[in-house]
């Protein structure tokens, strides 16, 4: 198997360019749910231990239904298939340049949450315009031993996020260990609230069942908007600002009246890499976010998968 890994501001990203299961030429959407269904041991292989990295996130390139597109993409990562990926979409587009599939310039890729596009910029520099982001629910309190009432609005980016700000515990590289244990109380908590947890397909962008918690704090550097620390479904922090997360928080932000269409922010993530945001208005009353970050290629490899091996299929958790 074919791949080619990179990091997006620190968080990495593992691009499958050959050898993943066969899943038909449906809609994304449907593919994404048969990847779940049918194929946990392939996901275990590829990105859980031993041959896989903490955090990491893999983009399986799969033939576009709109042929307007360079490709299509399913991400996952080591706990869920995602409806979208932002750090996973920038470091695509530089994996696909560093092929030589792409040129600098506009380009458009597929993923089950819909189209979106990318701007490469130069080897390393994207602009990811994602699918129209929104907020479905403001000021949703859950009660959590230890911090009593919390409170944060749930936003959909792609992915399906709860946003707290200003986060309880303070959002810093050395409170990494209360923000992961924070993060899950909160999204367990939310989920299991009787009437939170909508049925529907999440990834479709109706119906919510939270996968990612955000939690915002002042940054130290001038000029930054926030700090964030987010966490992901396997329970890895985003190493990057998260751009599907950044996306929901960017709708927040928009339905507030705290940021202008057009106006450029720069977010950064609690290890302080950053990203460029700003949106303008969708056409049905959401934003459009635009993110942009930078993209390094780290290895280009093939995977072995030997029958012999007792942990083929990863180190199961
Ligand atoms: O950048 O959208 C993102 C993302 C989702 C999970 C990890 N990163």
């Amino acid at each position: 198997m074919h791949v080619i890994d990179s990091h997006t501001v620190g968080e990495p990203t593992r691009v499958i360019l050959a050898g993943g299961p066969d899943l038909g030429t449906g809609p994304l959407g449907e593919r994404a749910a048969l990847l779940a269904r049918q194929h946990r041991g392939f996901l275990e292989g590829v990105i859980g231990e031993p041959r896989g990295q903490v955090a990491m996130v893999c983009a399986l390139l799969v033939e576009p239904v709109d042929p307007s597109c360079v490709t299509g993409v399913i991400y996952f990562d080591a706990d869920a298939v995602l409806g979208m990926c932002g750090h996973g979409t920038i470091g695509l587009a530089v994996t696909l340049a560093h092929l030589g599939r792409i040129g600098p310039g506009r380009h458009r890729i597929e993923t089950p949450a819909g189209v979106v596009t990318v701007v490469l910029h130069d080897a390393h520099t994207v602009t990811l315009t994602n699918i129209e982001s929104r907020r479905v629910a403001r000021d949703v309190s859950v009660e959590i031993a230890g911090y009593g009432t919390v409170s944060g609005h749930v936003a959909y980016g792609g992915n399906w996020f709860y946003i707290v700000d200003p986060s309880p515990e303070p959002v810093r590289p050395d409170n990494l260990r209360a923000l992961t244990d924070l993060g899950v109380a909160l999204r367990e908590t939310l989920n299991a609230q009787a009437g939170n947890a909508q049925a529907g397909n999440a990834q479709d962008g109706n119906g919510w069942v939270i996968d990612h918690v955000i939690l915002h704090g002042p940054s130290d550097r001038p000029g930054l908007h926030s700090r964030n620390f987010v966490l992901c479904p396997d329970g890895a922090y985003d190493r990057s600002p998260c751009g599907t997360g950044s996306s929901a928080r960017l709708a927040c932000l928009a339905a507030d009246g705290l940021l202008a269409a057009g106006q450029e922010i720069v977010q950064e993530s609690v290890i302080g890499s950053p990203y460029r945001l700003s949106y303008q208005w969708g056409p049905t009353g959401g934003v459009i976010p635009s993110i942009t970050g930078q993209a390094f290629i780290m290895a280009e490899t093939r995977l072995v998968f030997d029958p012999a091996d007792p942990f083929v299929n990863g180190i199961p958790s």
